[in-house]
């Protein structure tokens, strides 16, 4: 009995020694990388069904819902709603009851070199807490409730109904250079004249509001919360606001809206689709109300071992030019649905498998192929929206993050397009033209030296001879607060870095001031840039003047509350980027 004790210490002992070496290593996740994938989950909130496993180590009432609450701030994102995994490794009783509470509390307390953060020695987690953690992990997963049709009719308003909205623009705005910018914790986004540089309205959206687009008119605007709440925005009042709005899950990343106009039909405007996290499902709703007209379930067998998933994701969604089709991209499956939505009511998808863990992406310059990140597969799907095919799986670097990446042309390779890392400090350029330059067409042809990692968006514009990429997750303050810019005639000169934080002026408040994402404005000529800072800190807008690479403008307002994506109107109708 004693010799079996001192075994099982000793065991933990060297487990701790081992991965307390890793941590020290520094090879575990880095501190904004962590912030990025393990942001809270609106799920937090929401009452879910709960069975108790008799295996499982007991816990009051109180420390599971204490626990619940850390899981669901901190540990979803990665390890999914039903810890079924996702980024993260699975954590369903079946494995963790095995390797016990100690062992668990290690892991927890040190993290580990594959990506689990080390949470008590980060100061995170306190020793309570992380034996609090261990001990929950090994319960039955609380289940979340589902979100049916009689769930979003009953939170869907038309505040203004299509025959009581203007018939023709109701203001003096050049709305195809407004901006809308994400105040990402205040709820809200703040609409702002891109010629004026003035605010035009701060619009009530859903929590921790995620992005922006535009209608195929661009006389809309559709916002998503994290919470699943879209709003639509009508760009044509006398002062632009929230027309109707609906909660389409519980927690979600993405919309867009039908864009189709060809023989088969003018879809202009006519169709809007949401994709959630939670429950796994997107659903398609009338383009000038939200009235939400039918759902689709996205559970699912994965690409690789065709095992049952139950929460794939639904990640990035683009409305395709070529059919009437949306593109949807689901993660953990690794599959991208091309739904047509010709007849909603006999909807045909084309399935198409590629990687696992599809993220973000973008069209390529011709917009007939959309270039789909596999974040942690590090690679980039080529989904050819023509003929529903997957054209090529092109491998990056580490964590490829594109945002909806950059399209230039190559002095050499021809029309590229290009994405940027989290982890590592590369970018990568794949050639996107099979007709011309047929030897370079989805391959990676070539990696420009970046600013160092946690890169997270790169921009051009079809009228500039510029490449942008921001940094805003690099653990160097230096690098966090600056954007680095090429020259695409002379890639091979390196880039120059802007100082983009500094520019903004921004008292010494210890704000993180962390620049994000370049978005251009309609005429090609100058890049927008948020400073972010926390919810207690200034942040502000700075804007650069895209020929000599010299600040042009600061834009700071109270209201400008943690700025972090922007939407010029025109460029997000016309995918231009
Ligand atoms: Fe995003 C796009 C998911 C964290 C800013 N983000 C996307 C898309 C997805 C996604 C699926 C693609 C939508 C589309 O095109 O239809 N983002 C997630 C997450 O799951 C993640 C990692 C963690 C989370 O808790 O949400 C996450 N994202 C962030 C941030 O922390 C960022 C930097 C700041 C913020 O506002 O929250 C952020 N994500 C953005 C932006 C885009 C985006 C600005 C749109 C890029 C574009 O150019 O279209």
């Amino acid at each position: 009995m004693r010799t079996r004790k001192l075994s099982r210490v000793a065991a933990l002992a060297l487990t701790t020694l081992a991965l307390t070496a890793f941590a020290q290593d520094k090879k575990s996740v880095s501190e904004p990388e962590k912030n990025y994938q393990a942001g809270t989950s609106p799920l937090v909130a929401e009452p879910m069904l709960q069975s108790t496993n008799p295996k499982a180590p007991p816990m009051t009432q109180a420390e599971f819902d204490a626990a619940r609450k850390i899981y669901f701030e901190r540990c979803a994102g990665c390890h999914g709603v039903l810890r079924k995994g996702a980024t993260g490794k699975p954590l369903t009783p079946d494995i963790t009851i095995g390797k016990g509470t100690d062992y668990l509390k290690v892991f927890i307390a040190y993290g580990s070199p594959a990506g689990m953060p080390n949470w008590q020695t980060s100061g995170e987690l306190s020793e309570t807490q992380v034996d609090l953690m261990a001990r929950y992990v090994q319960q039955d997963p609380p289940q979340p409730p589902e979100w049916s049709m009689a769930d979003m009719k009953s939170t869907w308003k038309v505040t203004v109904a299509p025959k009581d909205r203007p018939t023709k623009k109701m203001n003096n705005y050049n709305i195809s250079n407004i901006f809308s910018t994400t105040l990402r914790d205040t709820g809200e986004v703040a609409l702002i004249d891109g010629d004026t540089k003035q605010i035009i309205n701060i619009v009530k959206t859903g929590y921790a509001v995620h992005i922006s687009r535009t209608s195929a008119s661009g006389r809309y605007l559709f916002v998503i919360g994290r919470d699943g709440r879209v709003n639509m925005i009508d760009l044509w009042m006398p002062k632009p606001d929230n027309v109707a709005e609906i909660r389409i899950g519980l927690e979600a990343r993405s919309v867009d809206t039908s864009k189709y106009k060809g023989k088969d039909g003018d879809f202009t405007d006519k169709l809007v689709i949401a994709g959630a996290y939670w429950p796994p499902q997107f659903v398609i709703m009338k383009g000038d109300t939200l009235e939400p007209l039918k759902i689709v379930g996205t559970r699912g067998m994965t690409v690789d071992t065709q095992e049952y998933h139950p929460e794939p994701r639904v990640a990035s969604i683009v409305a395709s030019h070529f059919k009437p089709e949306f593109i949807v991209n689901v993660k953990e499956t690794g599959k991208t649905l091309m739904v047509n939505y010709a007849d909603v009511n006999a909807l045909k998808i084309t399935e198409l498998g590629s990687a696992r863990f599809l993220h973000d992406g973008g069209w390529d310059s011709t917009k007939r192929y959309f270039m789909v990140a596999a974040n942690n597969s590090n690679k980039v799907g080529v989904i050819d929206a023509k003929e529903d095919k997957l054209a090529a799986i092109v491998d990056v670097g580490k964590i490829p993050h594109p945002g909806r990446g950059a399209n230039f042309v190559h002095p050499k390779f021809g029309p590229v397009w290009s994405t940027g890392h989290l982890g590592d400090d590369t970018l990568s350029l794949i050639g996107t033209d099979p007709v011309k330059h047929k030897q370079f067409a989805f391959k990676e042809v070539a990696k420009l030296k970046g600013p160092g990692g946690g890169a997270l968006f790169i921009k051009s514009h079809p009228k500039s001879t510029h490449l942008y990429s921001d940094a805003p997750l690099n653990p160097d303050p230096k690098v966090s607060q600056s954007v680095v810019v090429y020259d695409i005639k002379n890639l091979d000169k390196g880039y120059t870095v802007l100082p983009i934080a500094e520019w903004a002026g921004l008292p010494d408040d210890g704000g993180a001031k962390r620049v994000v994402q370049p978005e251009y404005n309609k005429a090609g000529d100058e890049v927008w840039f948020a400073v972010w800072s926390a919810k207690n800190k200034q942040s502000a807008l700075v804007v650069v003047d895209d020929k000599t690479l010299k600040l042009k403008t600061v834009i700071k307002d109270p209201r400008i509350i943690t700025p972090t994506g922007h939407f010029n109107i025109n460029n997000t109708q016309h995918d231009i980027y």
